[in-house]
């Protein structure tokens, strides 16, 4: 069977600086989706880089005293080695200063200028750097860039322009006949009003830096242009799935694009890319998807520049990796801003980890190994109207699970595996097997056992894609040989699989309980 394709980026990051949790964010949202997607049998490309050109670059080098290659160089080594700590499961890194990208971004600019898109021009108004985008004079709010509130400048210089308003339109039709194609709706609702002001055509040049890529002459100049970083860096969508170089895989991929990005670049993705693929004439991605800032205390953005950052290698180390996987996506509704707190994090961590999650197995297990010595007991037969419901509510879950996170939303998802293991504690309090021992009742105490292993492979599946180790953990505990990954949804999550004999092992606890004093 042909297994059907799942395309889903992250954006590629500048490398102006060191990735904090913000970057970790978008691209542990990303792995969660790639992962849960594999195991649900979808063909999965996951793709991750970084943008190297540039004023931003430019600056960071010459401060550094070194050349912009260098700098690239050096940080896409921290990013690797972040996405590395973090288990980030990408197909593939895309480095914008890679010969493969430039090709593709060369050949497109050539498309779009054979179309008639392309024109000289003066370009005078306002430059935000760090966020390298052009403002009007009305969007900017007291000198300062309405996206980051740093200062901008004036610019007045001769440049290329693309006729993005001549897709207005075209553009507009698309959104209103997709209701799925950016999301969250606010933002949806934010782009079309941006869009119904009017789009203006898009200065794609500069002719004051020189760190990017060269445009080629188009009309007769004197000046030596150089490529809009941002029409150079969307363009990676298209180089990182072989858009020249393997046409059959790109044609797989391409229409089911989801791009995930944070809200601050919402304009670029949904309004520039969009407008750049209907003059090239390509299928526009599947769906842009842009979610909120983790923030600090006040509610500020968490970002290096305002030196609130957090640094992930720390938060790992103190409380472990799939804690914080699984902190960040069941805290804050993917697509709001929300807080990055100590607090809340511990809190999580004890309450839903140690006490929900890490309590059922290791009651389980103890119980396994005490009263079935540590073997699987037979498939039960005569099972009650409660087994028959917690049995149900598994086949739920797994369900809503898949529709959650087809839908973007991790914190339900999340929310309904733990409404499947709070019932599963619920039932094993009401079963007390440790009654049922003393009363020889060892059908019913195996049953029950069983039925709980059961949920709790289940559930191994269902937090794989946001916790892989401790999942991996939990299905070789039940004496599962193989690698989760190995399986698919499909054939395993159904009920009944956990095979009878085999044998369990008790491990420590997984999710130790973080001391408050
Ligand atoms: O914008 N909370 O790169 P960048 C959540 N190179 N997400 C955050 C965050 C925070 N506090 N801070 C950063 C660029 N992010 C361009 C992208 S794509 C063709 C080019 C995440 O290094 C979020 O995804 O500034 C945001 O959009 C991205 O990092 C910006 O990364």
């Amino acid at each position: 069977m042909n297994k059907k394709p799942y395309y889903i980026t992250t954006p590629i990051y500048y490398v102006n600086d060191v990735p904090h949790i913000g970057n970790a964010y978008t691209t542990l949202a990303a792995d969660i989706l790639a992962r849960f997607h594999r195991l649900d049998g979808y063909d999965v490309f996951f793709l991750t880089g970084t943008d190297e050109h540039g004023q931003k670059t430019e600056k960071a080098a010459e401060k550094n005293k070194t050349t912009p290659l260098e700098l690239a160089d050096r940080v896409v080594e921290n990013y690797r080695k972040l996405w590395k700590h973090l288990q980030i499961s990408n197909d593939d890194f895309i480095r914008t200063t890679e010969d493969r990208h430039k090709k593709v971004v060369l050949d497109i600019i050539q498309k779009v200028i054979k179309k008639g898109d392309i024109y000289l021009g003066q370009y005078e108004d306002w430059y935000c750097i760090p966020c390298e985008a052009f403002w009007t004079e009305t969007q900017i709010t007291d000198g300062n860039c309405p996206t980051c509130s740093r200062k901008v400048e004036k610019l007045k210089e001769e440049s290329y322009f693309f006729r993005m308003s001549k897709y207005e339109k075209e553009l507009l039709a698309h959104i209103e006949k997709n209701p799925d194609f950016i999301q969250p709706e606010s933002r949806r609702n934010e782009v079309v009003s941006f869009i119904k002001t009017g789009l203006r055509d898009l200065s794609i040049s500069r002719t004051t830096i020189s760190w990017g890529i060269p445009v080629p002459e188009i009309e007769k100049t004197n000046k030596k242009h150089i490529l809009y970083v941002w029409f150079d860096a969307l363009i990676n969508y298209l180089s990182g799935i072989g858009y020249l170089e393997n046409s059959s895989q790109f044609n797989h991929y391409w229409s089911t694009a989801i791009h995930l990005i944070g809200k601050d670049i919402l304009r670029f993705h949904a309004v520039y890319w969009p407008t750049m693929l209907l003059s090239i004439g390509l299928p526009l991605p599947k769906k842009i998807f842009a979610h909120g800032w983790i923030t600090g205390k006040s509610g500020e953005k968490i970002s290096k520049s305002k030196g609130n950052a957090i640094d992930p290698y720390a938060v790992t180390q103190e409380f472990g990796l799939d804690p914080l996987r699984y902190f960040l996506f069941r805290e804050i509704p993917f697509g709001l801003d929300g807080e990055y707190s100590r607090e809340a994090f511990i809190h999580r961590v004890n309450s839903d980890l140690a006490n929900d999650y890490g309590n059922l197995l290791s009651r389980t297990l103890t119980m396994v190994q005490k009263y079935c010595k540590g073997v699987v007991p037979q498939k039960p037969k005569n099972l009650t109207s409660q087994d028959q419901l917690l049995i149900n509510l598994s086949q739920k879950v797994v369900q809503e699970t898949k529709d959650h996170l087809q839908a973007i939303s991790f914190s339900k998802a999340l929310i309904a595996i733990w409404t499947l293991i709070g019932a599963t504690n619920r039932y094993l309090e009401t079963m007390a097997p440790w009654k049922l021992a003393k009363e020889g009742k060892t059908q019913e105490l195996e049953k029950t056992l069983y039925l709980c292993l059961e949920v709790l492979r289940i559930s191994a599946l269902l937090t794989y894609a946001f916790m892989p180790e401790s999942s991996q953990k939990i299905w070789s505990a039940l004496g599962i040989q193989d690698k989760i990954e190995e399986h698919t949804l499909l054939e395993s999550s159904t009920w009944g699989h956990i095979q009878e004999g085999q044998l369990t092992h008790i491990i420590p606890p997984l999710f130790p309980r973080i001391q408050t004093s």
